[in-house]
């Protein structure tokens, strides 16, 4: 059996196991917990870079990323129902690209946060990712996807916003909340649609000043 390596708060690995629900693949995968910063977690040794998610084939070869899993021989034909076909498939690319790239910039505020002393961080470097992450809502506040009207109906790109806004809820206290008024009803319309978004929250854990390195 493949096994999925993660942890609860990672949104990159909460795509995966969205995208197992949604898919019916759920008994084809085992999800085992994964700590990023203990050298002696298995994760090294299964995947080099040390990250998640990884997927751990039957065969012991393993990939750390959410689209080399739509790519497992197992799972690609049920996975190609994320990506549509034409026309329609720019914007779900588009829309997964964008949503990637601002939980990118989120997790790398929260690890400046947790790997530096206060002293060695720098606000520069603080307000350049989060403008990332500023324009990527505003980009799906003033153009928010459809909503699916069932699990059935999920793209990758909406898969992918609905994570980032998520991870957003679990470390940045959901403060895009207060800005972003149509994502937050399409979220609300998306966690309706899709029960498996309520069954893989964390509750919020904003990352205090100089935590130690556990999860991410
Ligand atoms: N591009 C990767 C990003 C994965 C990623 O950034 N994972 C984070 C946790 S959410 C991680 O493993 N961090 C630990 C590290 O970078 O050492 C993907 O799509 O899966």
């Amino acid at each position: 059996m493949m096994k999925l390596r993660s942890s609860p708060p990672s949104p990159f690995g909460r795509k995966v196991k969205l995208a197992l629900s949604i898919l019916g693949l759920k008994g084809e995968v085992e999800i085992e917990d994964a700590n990023t910063a203990d050298p002696s977690d298995s994760l090294r040794s299964q995947n080099p870079l040390g990250k998640i998610p990884a997927l751990v084939l039957e065969t012991a070869t393993s990939s750390t990323t959410a689209p080399s899993f739509w790519n497992t021989s197992t799972s690609w034909r049920a996975a190609a129902r994320l990506f549509p076909e034409g026309e329609a498939r720019f914007p779900v690319l588009r829309d997964q690209t964008l949503a990637d790239g601002i939980m990118d910039a989120a997790i790398l505020r929260v690890y400046e946060k947790r790997f530096k002393e206060q002293k060695y961080r720098d606000p520069a470097w603080d307000a350049y990712q989060a403008a990332k992450m500023e324009r990527g809502l505003k980009h799906f506040e003033d153009n928010t996807p459809p909503v699916p009207a069932s699990a059935a109906d999920v793209n990758a790109g909406a898969l992918t916003l609905a994570c980032a806004l998520g991870y957003l809820d679990i470390r940045f206290a959901g403060e895009w909340r207060q800005t972003h008024p149509k994502l937050v009803a399409w979220l609300d319309a998306f966690e309706a649609a899709v029960p498996a978004f309520t069954d893989t929250k964390v509750p919020p854990a904003p990352v205090p000043d100089n935590a130690p390195a556990l999860l991410q």
